[in-house]
């Protein structure tokens, strides 16, 4: 098996429920214009208390790193910028929800939410490997960059007042780290042992899963 390029190569045999989490119909509703808006002020809601818990998982995935001798110092350089995006980030839900008329404070996870949650937290345990987490860390982001930014190309008919949420995701920054994610973890997945590989696989899937899940979840369907 030809080792480098291990992200392409998950991704062409994963196509089916990678497809599934990046062209979902909460996403496909958003670029047709057809998104129900309540489904939207659940996800805007939810995503908050995600990106709390996600924090922590980045800055796990910061120490990893900053363990791993090797060439440490560029990926560490990469992770604190993803890190200081999302301080940006939690400002910009704090000043985005009350537009819609949510209250952080009101806001009660959901099981989908809190076993994603869960899977984040497991994955900050020191066992886990920086392969298996940095993977997971680009999936995770991956999967946002490659949805949002379906709802910008030529020809998408997403509402107005939705397109900065789609900007923050979609913009062309974001697809620079996202690229720079997938290097760092397909310069890492290249020296792996089969075990180690097996394990960040899995990782992957399991990521991909909860995206739909979480999806699926603002749309009320689980
Ligand atoms: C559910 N996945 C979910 N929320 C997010 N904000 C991201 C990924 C991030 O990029």
């Amino acid at each position: 098996v030809e080792k480098s390029g291990m992200i392409d190569t998950w991704l062409r045999k994963h196509s089916l429920i990678y497809t599934g989490a990046t062209r979902h119909p909460f996403i496909l509703g958003i670029r047709d214009g057809t998104v129900d808006l309540s489904a939207f002020k659940t996800w805007l809601g939810q995503d908050y208390l995600f990106v709390r818990a996600f924090i922590p998982f980045v800055a796990s995935v910061l120490i990893k790193a900053w363990k791993e001798s090797y060439n440490s110092s560029t990926d560490m350089e990469v992770i604190l910028s993803g890190m200081a995006s999302l301080n940006e980030e939690i400002s910009w839900f704090r000043s985005e929800t009350p537009k819609w008329g949510v209250q952080l404070s009101d806001i009660v996870p959901q099981k989908a939410n809190q076993d994603y949650c869960r899977f984040l937290e497991n994955l900050m345990s020191p066992d886990v490997e920086y392969t298996v987490a940095i993977t997971a860390l680009w999936a995770i982001e991956a999967v946002y960059q490659a949805s949002f930014a379906l709802c910008l190309e030529d020809g998408a008919k997403t509402p107005a007042e939705l397109r900065q949420t789609c900007e923050r995701w979609g913009n062309d920054g974001f697809r620079q780290y996202c690229n720079s994610l997938q290097q760092i973890a397909n310069r890492h997945l290249q020296k792996a042992s089969n075990d180690l590989l097996t394990k960040a696989e899995a990782a992957l899937l399991r990521v991909l899963e909860h995206e739909v899940g979480f999806w699926n979840m603002s749309r009320g369907e689980a």
